[in-house]
């Protein structure tokens, strides 16, 4: 072999050994083969034998083509014979492709029509991405325990073997919605409602991230879909139904309360927060925030991520037992919430002490200041260290 040909069959094994390899990861949680709920299975029935009629004729296309390459190199040899056109060649190549492609085309449309069917859907949560997070409302239903609207943000909670439709908007740009291991993929549109069903076989905790472009933390826009199982459900609802409680008179958590009423209230909701003056604190981030809204906090410690389910509320050990557990556990330990011992105290901070420079928000975060209009996502409050200290005691206290 010339050293040319055994540059490219080095190349070549190289580029094939990689995507091979690289196909071979364990810890895939956004792995779209293995789906674990019934509209994920549906687009899985219709991707596995298109993948592999698809793979057959790549490896035969391959071939040939190297095969070409190699035997029919300039050696200096004499010009073949040359032809022009072989008809019967041409049109059995064009007839056939058309044929596997119409056969492809047939399951697709009805795998499309499958996936968009609601009528059979048990319950609702309206989704809302924004920059950079989701936000996930759940209209009252009583016959699911909801006698009042939920509202969370990052972590979707649902009932195992409930078909679930989300109604999908936004409130600045497209973002798209996608859990790879239970539906396919949906676009949030502002202005529009897009409806999309999901649900989830076994309890887990099942990861995604928003997959249309919508501005510089895109990448950092990611979600998860906390499946329990209904008596987990029901418990995790009777918590979020309740109002948070404020801390005891005297305590580190008492002054975070007065901390974050100057700081955070204007855009932070926390249910049943009453002013120094006892009437309810309510949020109006609208004048703040280019979305118009703020996750809303009072419940920040029942979800184990943050700001876009990009950062973990739990450490990493307390993080490890609660994503690792099994399908018969997982919902204890997710209903167990963030635990003092489990805060991930560092990432936190991190955030309160300077946000934007976590997740990035401009391009230029110069031009980020409280006076040159609204904000993308949440701004640097330039706290001290002792008012952080004591905002973190007192989010500590919102289970
Ligand atoms: C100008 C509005 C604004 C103010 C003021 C503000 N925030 Fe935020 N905050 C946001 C927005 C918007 C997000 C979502 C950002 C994201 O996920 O990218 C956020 C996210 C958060 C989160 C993560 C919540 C979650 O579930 O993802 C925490 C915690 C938080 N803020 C705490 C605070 C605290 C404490 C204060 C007061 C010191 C405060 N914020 C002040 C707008 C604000
Ligand atoms: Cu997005």
């Amino acid at each position: 072999m010339s050293t040319k040909i055994r540059r490219i069959v080095a190349g070549v094994s190289g580029l094939a050994a990689t995507a091979f390899l690289a196909g071979c990861a364990k810890d895939a949680p956004q792995d779209t083969w293995q789906p674990k709920g019934t509209n994920a299975k549906t687009i899985d029935d219709l991707q596995q034998p298109v993948f592999a009629i698809a793979g057959v004729i790549g490896v035969i296309v391959t071939c040939a083509v190297v095969y070409c390459i190699i035997k029919f190199r300039d050696r200096g040899q004499a010009m073949p014979e040359q032809t022009h056109g072989k008809p019967a060649l041409e049109i059995g190549m064009t007839i056939l492709p058309a044929l596997i492609l119409a056969g492809v085309g047939v399951f697709t449309f009805r795998t499309v029509f499958d996936l968009s069917k609601t009528s059979d859907t048990q319950m609702v949560v309206n989704v809302t991405g924004q920059q950079w997070w989701w936000e996930y409302d759940y209209p009252a239903q009583p016959e699911l325990g909801i006698t009042q609207p939920i509202i969370t943000s990052g972590q979707m909670i649902i009932p195992v073997g409930t078909k679930v439709l989300l109604r999908e908007t936004s409130r600045d740009v497209i973002h798209s919605y996608w859990i790879p291991a239970l539906n396919g993929k949906r676009d949030a549109v502002p202005g529009r409602v897009h409806t999309l069903r999901l649900d989830a076989d076994e309890p887990g905790i099942y990861a995604g991230q928003c997959t249309e472009f919508c501005g510089l933390s895109h990448a950092n826009m990611r979600m998860e879909t906390v499946a329990l199982s209904k008596e987990d459900f029901a418990a995790w609802v009777a918590n979020q139904l309740t109002n948070a409680k404020s801390p005891a008179e005297k305590t580190l958590a008492k002054e975070g309360e007065g901390v974050f009423l100057n700081q955070c209230v204007r855009c932070h909701q926390v249910n049943g927060l009453k002013k120094a003056d006892g009437t309810p604190a309510i949020a109006a981030p609208d004048e703040n925030v280019w979305a118009g809204a703020a996750p809303n906090l009072t419940h920040l410690m029942s979800r184990n991520t943050f700001a876009g389910a990009a950062f973990d509320l739990l450490s990493q050990k307390c993080r490890a037992d609660v994503w690792g557990a099994s399908s018969e556990t997982v919902g204890k330990k997710y209903l167990a919430g963030v635990t003092e011992e489990c805060l991930n105290q560092t990432d936190l901070r991190r955030w309160l002490r300077n946000a934007p420079a976590m997740k990035p928000m401009y391009a230029d975060p110069a031009k980020l200041t409280s006076t040159n209009g609204k904000y993308r996502g949440m701004p640097n409050l330039g706290l001290t260290e002792d008012d952080i200290d004591k905002l973190v005691a007192y989010l500590s206290t919102l289970k």
